[in-house]
C-alpha cells in the first residue's frame, strides 16, 4: 500500500512529507493507522546527525496512537479496530529480561530494532527500489506503519488519540520514573532539574504518590508556572540564586533534629551531564536516590566524587520510566480518562503532517511543552 509519511532524507535536513510504499504485516505484526504523534527531543537529535547510530533515510516518531487496521499471521493479542500505542520498549514476556521482573528492557527485538529494521532484518517502508529505514521500532511520523505485536500497548477506545500519544513516551517516562524508578513515598522531598515535557510529567507523578516538598529547578523563569499547574511547591532559577545550586537545594531541605539536608528523591530531566552531578549531590547522605531520565549526547561522562556515593546516595537511571509497556501503559490511559493524571494542559501545539517542522522549530525556540501531529 502506499502512506503518507514525514521522510528524514537526510540528517541536518527538515523532513520531507511525500508518499512511501508500505508492505503489509508479515507474522507477528501489525499494521496500525497511526492519528496522532508527538514530538519528541530522540526525534530532533536523530534528525539533526549529533546521533552517531541515526540512520537515513528514515521514518522518524515514537510517541504516537492509532487503530489496528490489519494483523499478520499468528497474532493474538490485538486485532482490527483495536486501539493501540506503539512502544518503542516492547514487553515480550518471555526474553529473560522480562521474565526476570527486573527491568523493562527487554530484549526479544532489541538488535534489529537499532538497525532500522523489523525482526526479520528487513524494511517494510520503501520508495520504489530503495529502502526506508524504521526507527525506534515505531515510526510513527507516518500515517500508517507496521510493528510487532509485541511493540503494541491495547488501550481504553474512548480516549482521545491527540492526548494519548505522549503516554507513548513523556507522560509514561516522567510518571514511571518516579513510580517505578525511584519508588517515591508518601511525605518524601523531592527536586526535579528540567521543567519541560518529562519534568513536569516528574512533577505530577510525585504529587500522585504523595511527595510533601517538590522543587522545581530551571533556568528558564517561565517553568515556574508550568511546574506549580501540576503540583510543584518552591521554585529555583539556578542563575539567580548567587551562588552554586547544590548548597542552596541542600538547605532548602534541611529536616529533622541534625538539620542535614538534601532531597530524599532527584531527577534529571535536563540531559546535561553537569545538571546530573548536581542532582546526584543535592540528594540526601544515607538514602537519597537520584535518577537519570535525560539523555546525554554520544560520549559524555557523568562525574562526581566516590565519597557522595559511599555516604549512601543512589544514581540511577530509567529508560521509558521502567514501565512494562503492554501492562502499564494501558493503566496510564485509564489514569488519563479517570482525570488522576493531567495531559490536555501540556499539548501546547497541535500540527497537520504538513507542518511537522514548525514542531521542531517550536522545540527549538523552548517554545513548547509538547506539539502533536495529527493525521
Ligand atoms: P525540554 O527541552 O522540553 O526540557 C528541558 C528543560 O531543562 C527546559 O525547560 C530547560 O530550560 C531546562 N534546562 C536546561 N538546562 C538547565 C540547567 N542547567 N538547569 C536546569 N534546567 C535546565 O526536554 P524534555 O522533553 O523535557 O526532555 C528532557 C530530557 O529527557 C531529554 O534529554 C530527553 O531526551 C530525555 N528523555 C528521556 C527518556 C528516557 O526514557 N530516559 C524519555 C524521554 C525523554
Ligand atoms: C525517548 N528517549 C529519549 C526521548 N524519548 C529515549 C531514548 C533512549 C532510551 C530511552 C528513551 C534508551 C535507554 C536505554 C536504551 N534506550 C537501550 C535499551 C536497550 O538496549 O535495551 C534505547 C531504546 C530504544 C532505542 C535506542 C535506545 C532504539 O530503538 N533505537 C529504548
Ligand atoms: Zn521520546
Amino acid at each position: 500500500m502506499k502512506t503518507r509519511a514525514a521522510v528524514a532524507v537526510a540528517a541536518g535536513k527538515p523532513l520531507e512529507i511525500m508518499e512511501v510504499d508500505l508492505e503489509g504485516p508479515r507474522e507477528g505484526e501489525v499494521l496500525v493507522e497511526i492519528k496522532a504523534t508527538g514530538i519528541c527531543h530522540t526525534d530532533e537529535f536523530t534528525l539533526s546527525g549529533a546521533d552517531p547510530e541515526g540512520l537515513f533515510p528514515a521514518i522518524l516518531g515514537h510517541e504516537g496512537a492509532g487503530v489496528v487496521v490489519d494483523v499478520g499471521k499468528g497474532v493474538t493479542s490485538v486485532k482490527k479496530g483495536d486501539h493501540v500505542i506503539p512502544l518503542y520498549t516492547p514487553e515480550c514476556r518471555q526474553c529473560p529480561s522480562c521474565l526476570s521482573r527486573k527491568t523493562n528492557l527487554c530484549t526479544a527485538i532489541r538488535a534489529t530494532q537499532g538497525q532500522g529494521l523489523m525482526p526479520d532484518g528487513s524494511s517494510r517502508f520503501s520508495i520504489g527500489k530503495d529502502k526506508i529505514f524504521h526507527y525506534m521500532g515505531c515510526s510513527t511520523f507516518s500515517n500508517f506503519t507496521v510493528l510487532p505485536e509485541i511493540a503494541l500497548a491495547k488501550v481504553n477506545p474512548d480516549a482521545p488519540f491527540d492526548k494519548i500519544c505522549y503516554i507513548g513516551c513523556g507522560v509514561t517516562t516522567g510518571i514511571g520514573a518516579v513510580i517505578n524508578t525511584a519508588k517515591v513515598e508518601q511525605g518524601a522531598t523531592a527536586v526535579v532539574f528540567g521543567l519541560g515535557g518529562i519534568g513536569l510529567n516528574v512533577i505530577q507523578g510525585l504529587k500522585l504518590a504523595g511527595a510533601d516538598m517538590i522543587i522545581g529547578v530551571d533556568v528558564n523563569n517561565d517553568k515556574k508556572a508550568w511546574g506549580e499547574r501540576f503540583g510543584m511547591t518552591h521554585f529555583v532559577n539556578p542563575k539567580e540564586i548567587g551562588g552554586d545550586i547544590v548548597p542552596h537545594l541542600v538547605n532548602m531541605t534541611k529536616r529533622g533534629a541534625d538539620q542535614i539536608g538534601g532531597a530524599d528523591y532527584t531527577f534529571d530531566c535536563t540531559g546535561n551531564t553537569k545538571v546530573m552531578r548536581q542532582a546526584l549531590e543535592a540528594s540526601h547522605r544515607g538514602w537519597g536516590k537520584s535518577v537519570v531520565i535525560g539523555v546525554a549526547g554520544a560520549g559524555q561522562e557523568i562525574s562526581t566524587r566516590p565519597f557522595q556515593l559511599v555516604t549512601g546516595r543512589s544514581w540511577m537511571g530509567t529508560a521509558f520510566g521502567g514501565a512494562r509497556g503492554r501492562t502499564d501503559v494501558p493503566k496510564i490511559v485509564d489514569w488519563y480518562m479517570e482525570k488522576k493524571i493531567q495531559i490536555d494542559p501540556m499539548i501546547t501545539h497541535l500540527l497537520k503532517l504538513e507542518d511537522i517542522n514548525k514542531g521542531f522549530d517550536l522545540m527549538h525556540e523552548g517554545k513548547s511543552i509538547r506539539s502533536v501531529v495529527v493525521y
